[in-house]
């Protein structure tokens, strides 16, 4: 996954408070490890991103949904200093830097990153030295990992869908392939390429081999555009694309969904994992769960049924009662 980014737009009158809040996010996602904190840190900072009046006091912020006492706090002490204390506390912990920009290469992760540490290992060129410690993954993310903090401006990925397209259809017209991610979203820029693909023979998940065969076909056909295969499932392709010689190297995963599953997929896919995650609260209170392979009615057993049928993403919100979304109004 791409590191999570800063949900602030530009000319949002709270984006200070949302710039704070994602990096107590972080810390906490890839320094103390806790989970928790890092959703609560995440949905206060979505929620005063989608605010459009500027918050002026903590106790404001707090009739917000997602924003409770710590936060509200922490709000009023930098309206009042213009700074946070923790904040400042993190940027002079060393071993908390070290970690922060540990994690910022593909493939490390936050338990990966303290491993790192313990070994002494607190920079890009100390990682250099020892690469013998790192996987295949890992490699790569530090080769490129200056290419890959770049932002990919939109009407580039255009263009290397253009290609996946017309790649596709080459081999078959019947393929089916959805960028999804912030793309979806209408952003302007993104972190990586999110595709996914199907094809009508891809019929049930078991069908493994098939699937195989037909991910490294595409894979093969989409030799000028991959420069490097980070991994390669039987579903899923992690890797490396270049537009051209003078574009940077960036990030793409292919995924093969089967037919039935690929609505669901393409919703989960496109997120943004903040809405997402309202999403399937949502379905929950409908008596439904909802994940990236299917919805399902949850019974009075409290067991989850057979998949509804789908066929599309209105499908989804039809089912759970939720005012359809366009993919832009879910940047949340
Ligand atoms: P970006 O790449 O421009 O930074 O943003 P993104 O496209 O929204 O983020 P992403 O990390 O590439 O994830 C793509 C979508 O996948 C995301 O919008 C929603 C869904 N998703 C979740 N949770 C997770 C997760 O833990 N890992 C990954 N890879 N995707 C997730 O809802
Ligand atoms: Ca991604
Ligand atoms: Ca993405």
């Amino acid at each position: 996954m791409s590191k999570r980014k800063n949900p602030s737009d530009n000319g949002n009158p709270n984006a200070n408070f949302c710039d704070f809040l994602m990096e107590l996010a972080d810390f906490e996602k890839n320094v103390s490890r806790n989970i928790h904190k890092y959703n609560a840190y995440r949905k206060a900072a979505s929620v005063l991103a989608g605010h459009t009046k500027k918050i002026e006091s903590g106790e404001e912020a707090k009739k917000l949904n997602g924003i409770g006492d710590k936060i509200s706090k922490k709000i009023d002490e930098f309206l009042q200093t213009g700074k946070l204390r923790k904040l400042e506390n993190i940027h002079q912990d060393e071993n908390a830097q070290a970690i922060s920009l540990l994690t910022r290469v593909s493939g490390i992760g936050p338990v990966k990153a303290a491993d790192l540490l313990r070994s002494g290992i607190k920079t890009l060129d100390d990682l250099r030295k020892n690469q013998s410690k790192l996987n295949h993954h890992q490699l790569i993310g530090l080769k490129y990992f200056e290419e890959f903090e770049k932002k990919i401006p939109r009407a580039e990925i255009q263009e290397i869908e253009c290609l996946l397209k017309a790649a596709l259809k080459d081999l078959d017209p019947d393929f089916k392939i959805t960028i999804c991610g912030s793309y979806r979203r209408g952003k302007t820029e993104s972190g990586d390429i999110d595709a996914l693909v199907t094809h009508p023979s891809l019929k049930f998940e078991e069908k493994k081999k098939q699937s195989e065969k037909l991910l490294k076909t595409v894979v093969e056909a989409l030799n000028d555009l991959i420069t490097d295969v980070i991994s390669m499932g039987d579903t899923k392709f992690m890797g490396v694309c270049r537009l051209s010689n003078e574009h940077p190297f960036r990030r793409l995963d292919i995924r093969f969904i089967p037919n039935h599953q690929y609505y669901c997929a393409v919703l989960y896919f496109t997120g943004s994992d903040v809405f997402n995650k309202q999403m399937r609260a949502h379905a929950l209170d409908k008596g439904f769960t909802l994940n990236e392979y299917s919805l399902r009615p949850i019974g009075c057993t409290g067991v989850p049924g057979e998949p509804v049928p789908i066929t599309s993403e209105e499908d989804v919100f039809d089912y759970i009662d939720y005012p359809y979304k366009q993919p832009e109004e879910r940047n949340m």
